[in-house]
């Protein structure tokens, strides 16, 4: 038992240099605990799950305690006629009131979160997020952006592969066309999927939503300004089959100007959007070629 203690005791303090590693937008080895908050949503989900580890390590503190106590006052050598007491009201009210109005206390700041993540009012932007075996597929409405018009079209995003990995390219994080985001901006992030369940997640932008056919969900993140050329990745997060593992998220934070010039060059290479919720040509030809692979 001294020895499991000093185990975990080392280990921790082992890991524990590392623990400020946790970079923004991407996973790092050694990393503890969740992503570097870069929206909004994820400083709650941050500070939520800090407040959450405070009780639960409470509770268990707790508990342990109490097994302490019964292991110690109570086994067979000090205790060798137990009690044959087998009820007692107040203790059981109060066993069964506390948790629960622990979990409603809990519920209060977990609502909230879970609200203010759902929909933003007046988004700058509205992107949508196509999920499909296994690729993702961005489809930029028409609309207005800082007095410009920009989007109309989609575009296939996929994963590099092992063999084809340039400079810095993660490998099964970075994509072929990764999709660009203005910082500061409220962005209307739709997800839906073109075939089976997917799913859309950024782990530090707070953003992880189930990708249905024939269903639009919605969220929204805003990138912080101070992150403004990072790069953030996600990965899908519903297991979709085969190539589940092999269809990340890639969103490169730009400034306003980087953004326009961005989204005028990917709507040249881009799919015209009336023919976009079809899988382009050239995305159903990468597919064909990875699945003869
Ligand atoms: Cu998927």
């Amino acid at each position: 038992m001294i020895k499991w203690a000093a185990r975990f005791l080392g280990l921790t303090l082992a890991i524990a240099p590392f623990a400020a590693l946790a970079a923004a937008g991407q996973p790092v080895n050694w990393g503890l605990g969740l992503q570097d908050a870069a929206s909004p949503t994820m400083e709650r989900i941050n500070s939520f799950h800090n407040l959450l580890l405070y009780v639960i390590t409470a509770i268990t503190v707790f508990v342990t305690i109490l097994l302490a106590i019964v292991i110690v006052r109570f086994n067979r050598r000090k205790n060798p006629v137990p009690s044959r007491t087998t009820h007692n009201s107040t203790i059981e009210v109060l066993w069964t009131a506390i948790p629960v109005l622990i979990l409603v206390l809990l519920a209060i700041p977990s609502f909230k979160l879970l609200y203010f993540a759902d929909r933003v009012e007046n988004p700058d932007i509205t992107i949508k997020a196509v999920g499909r075996q296994w690729y993702w597929y961005y489809e930029i409405p028409e609309q207005e952006y800082k007095g410009e018009k920009i989007g109309g079209f989609g575009f296939a995003s996929y994963m590099v592969p092992e063999k084809e990995l340039k400079g810095d390219q993660i490998r099964l994080l970075s994509v072929d066309n990764p999709l660009s985001l203005p910082v500061d901006a409220k962005v209307q992030v739709l997800v839906t999927a073109g075939d089976v369940l997917h799913n859309f997640a950024m782990p530090s932008l707070g953003v992880k939503l189930d990708a249905v056919p024939g269903r639009l969900n919605e969220t929204w993140t805003l990138i912080k300004g101070e992150y403004v050329g990072k790069t953030f990745y996600g990965q899908c997060s519903e297991l979709c089959g085969n190539g589940h593992a092999f269809m990340p998220i890639e969103i490169r934070a730009v400034n306003d100007s980087d953004f326009l010039s961005w989204v005028a060059k990917a709507k040249e290479a881009g799919d015209p959007l009336e023919t976009a919720t079809a899988p382009s040509v050239k995305a159903e030809k990468v597919r064909l070629a990875q699945a003869n692979n």
